[in-house]
């Protein structure tokens, strides 16, 4: 009896014991990962343009799978097609499209819009969309961030956007 009674109160100290140590750990962390993210976010959040890189390879991948921009930016983005393949047979191009915009639907349009290279002309879902690059090609774009939320971008290459997109978030 005696042995239990040691035993549970052993168990209580570790318990608390455990919990300070949580509550500590958490408290030491949210300062780590606050300050300096703010101070990213403020900067970033000041500037009137923001330069994005983009890269799409021979693999049919882009390197970013997620863009941040803020809310009234000018968007300079520039997509480098870093392979050696063809526009004809690995052709990437970086579109963005609308909120809700149904991808399988746009897709579809798309690979009928070969004569446009995949853009499918009049197309309101799109916001804006760089030129269709072969390997060791670039094109820069400059558009005005769209208002907050989360938009999808992708490649509109006939098969490509299943790996190739990505969210573009205007904070
Ligand atoms: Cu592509």
């Amino acid at each position: 009896m005696k042995y239990f009674k040691i035993k549970s109160t052993l168990l209580l100290l570790s318990m608390s014991a455990t919990l300070l140590v949580s509550c500590n750990k958490t408290e030491t962390n949210d300062v780590v990962a606050d300050a300096p993210v703010e101070a990213v976010t403020d900067d970033a959040a000041k500037q009137d343009t923001i330069n994005i890189t983009l890269n799409g390879n021979d693999k049919m991948q882009y390197d970013l799978s997620q863009i941040d921009v803020y809310e009234g930016q000018t968007v300079v983005l520039t997509l480098n097609h870093v392979g050696t393949m063809p526009k004809a047979s690995m052709g990437h191009n970086f579109v963005l499209l609308n909120k809700g915009t149904d991808l399988d639907k746009f897709e579809e349009e798309a690979s009928k819009a070969r004569e446009t290279d995949y853009i499918p002309q009049g197309d309101s879902d799109i916001i804006a969309n760089t030129k269709l690059l072969g390997g060791g090609e670039s094109d820069t774009i400059t558009f005005q961030a769209p208002e907050k939320g989360t938009y999808d971008f992708l490649c509109s290459f006939p098969g490509h956007y299943s790996m190739m997109k990505g969210k573009f978030n205007v904070k």
